[in-house]
């Protein structure tokens, strides 16, 4: 079974993108399954090495968007790309926008070694 960690990387990462293409977003939140059963509406994808985005797990300390307390806020601002479903969108078909930032970005960690298994926000 994926273990979150696990997840959190299908979900997010992509260390070596974004690939200089319009449809960046369409293919990549179908190549990680996130088109399957609905269109997962907004995700973020990360555009650093792992080793980087796993530290941010030592980071500061910040509260949740739900208010959970293990939230961490990346020191450095780092490339990602949000990508969010149009209005147009319709599943199976799901269609998103690109949207390229480079931001502080909020991720909740967990377990033991304690590692990101969400990503709350970018700042
Ligand atoms: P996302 O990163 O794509 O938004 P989401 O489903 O919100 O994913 O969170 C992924 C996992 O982090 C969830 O566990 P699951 O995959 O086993 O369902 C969620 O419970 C877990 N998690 C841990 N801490 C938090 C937190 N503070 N806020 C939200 N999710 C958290």
């Amino acid at each position: 079974k994926e273990s979150p960690a696990m997840k959190f990387q299908r979900r997010h990462m992509d260390p070596g993108g974004p690939s200089n293409n319009s449809n960046y977003c369409n293919q990549m939140m179908r190549r990680r399954n996130m088109t399957e059963g609905r269109c997962k509406p907004v995700n973020t994808f990360i555009h650093k090495p792992l080793a980087d985005v796993q530290a941010i797990c030592l980071q500061g300390n910040t509260p949740c968007k739900h208010g959970q307390p293990n939230c961490h806020k990346s020191s450095s601002r780092m490339k990602i790309t949000d990508c969010r479903e149009t209005n147009g969108s319709q599943y199976p078909n799901c269609d998103y926008r690109n949207s390229h930032k480079e931001r502080h970005i909020i991720v909740a960690c967990a377990g033991n070694p304690y590692v990101p298994v969400h990503f709350d926000a970018s700042v």
